[in-house]
């Protein structure tokens, strides 16, 4: 309450003063919206209490510059992850094993063919996507898939070239696999992510059965993961279980569900992680190398057939990090990134989230204490699922839906 205070004293002042300052006018009312109830109203599916004021239904907070979100493309075929060309325009994965291009005005390219087959069934196929730092020079993406095995498929890492007539994807190959080989069709993970090193960071469900989801706490398991891996899929010097025989050397970080969104914060360098949870079990967690988030022992949620999780369940335990936030009822977050563009700036350094089955793009706004202090919907009327989103080159930021469209989100 202090600190509202203090923010809302403040903001008057500057507004008394001169507002002549974008960016400390576009602050002010930030905080000033921090007033604003949660977005959530819905009842949650438990009683659980959060381990801090904060950690779930944030304050709201509402833009103040307009802006809209326009469909700029329709008719992809579930697209699942995008990255952004040199020059702007999308480089699009399709769930069933292509890529297409999309530029800013929203044209199609024919499909990009050359990558390894894919198992596409239930939640399997091609998933998030990165140019390599050097792609200007050397053409090469990687991208996650689910790739099928005898007895099973595992969410795997390939690399190609971008042919120079952008058709298809030259030399393409596989560099890692997060095993083991599991029958099933759920909680691939998939999201890719260059670090500062050059080293690529990919998030691996615990493919979800009962079968499967203690591996999320078993280090010689690559499933339930954040994983850490050079451009040839070998663990990265430095990874924290580099010298335990009984861990895998490639982990980064354990006990997750289903992580599908990463995004390193742009000021603190810090790595933020989303994830599905169970009912109500949605998180963002802030990752440290080596640590333990807690997925199936801890959570905030429970089944989907409404029993609990865990007999009795917990929230808390010591060694288990809690999440930085969590939704009940769900957000579904899929892909997410940080905003850095200047377009809009009341948004630097917010967190934007594609929502699946909640339909909107969820904004967060995060203080340096690294809480969540503000929560807004964008996008809600779309009534779409949104799973990937990205900042383009002008500060706008390009969305895409499984039912195949494009949005650009942008100042009016
Ligand atoms: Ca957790």
């Amino acid at each position: 309450m202090r600190n509202l205070l203090y923010y809302v004293l403040i903001s008057s002042s500057f507004a008394a003063i001169s507002c002549d300052n974008a960016n400390s006018a576009a602050n002010d009312v930030k905080n000033l919206q921090d007033t604003l109830p949660p977005v959530e109203s819905q009842k949650a599916n438990t009683l659980y209490k959060p381990a801090f004021d904060g950690q779930t239904r944030a304050k709201g907070v509402s833009t103040t510059t307009p802006y809209e979100g326009v469909v700029i493309a329709d008719g992809l075929k579930s697209p699942w992850g995008i990255a952004v060309l040199p020059d702007g325009r999308l480089l699009i994965t399709e769930k069933e094993g292509v890529l297409r291009i999309v530029d800013t005005s929203g044209n199609i390219s024919d499909a990009i063919t050359g990558l390894p087959t894919v198992d596409p069934n239930g939640q399997g196929g091609t998933f998030g996507i990165v140019l390599d730092p050097n792609f200007k020079s050397n053409r090469i993406v990687y991208w996650a898939f689910t790739h099928p095995e005898e007895g099973g498929n595992q969410t795997a890492v390939a690399k190609g070239r971008l042919a120079d007539d952008e058709k298809t994807i030259e030399n393409s190959s596989i560099i890692y696999k997060a095993g083991p080989v599991y029958n099933g069709k759920l909680h691939y993970g998939g999201r890719l992510l260059f670090d500062k090193s050059g080293n690529l960071i990919l998030t691996s469900g615990e493919r979800s059965d009962l079968e499967t989801r203690p591996q999320a706490q078993d280090l010689k398991s690559a499933i339930g993961k954040i994983i850490r891996i050079t451009t040839d899929g070998k663990p990265v010097a430095g990874n924290p279980f580099e010298n335990d025989n009984n861990a895998l050397p490639e982990i980064y970080s354990y006990g997750h569900r289903n992580p599908q969104g990463i995004a390193f914060h742009p000021e603190t360098g810090d790595l933020w992680a989303t994830e599905f949870g169970p009912r109500g079990g949605d998180e963002l967690n802030r990752i440290e190398a080596g640590k333990n988030y807690g997925w199936p022992t801890i959570t905030y949620g429970i089944e989907y057939s409404g029993q609990a999780v865990g007999n009795p369940p917990i929230q808390q335990q010591e060694g288990m990090e809690q999440p930085v936030y969590y939704w009940d009822p769900v957000l579904s977050p899929s892909g997410i990134t940080f905003y850095t563009g200047d377009v809009v700036p009341e948004w630097k350094n917010d967190l934007f989230i594609a929502g699946l089955s909640s339909t909107h793009i969820a904004r967060l706004v995060i203080d340096e204490n690294n809480k969540v202090v503000g929560e807004e919907r964008l996008l809600a009327k779309e009534g779409q699922r949104f799973r990937d989103i990205v900042q383009g080159n002008n500060g706008e930021l390009f969305t895409i839906t499984d039912g195949g469209r494009v949005y650009k989100i942008a100042k009016k």
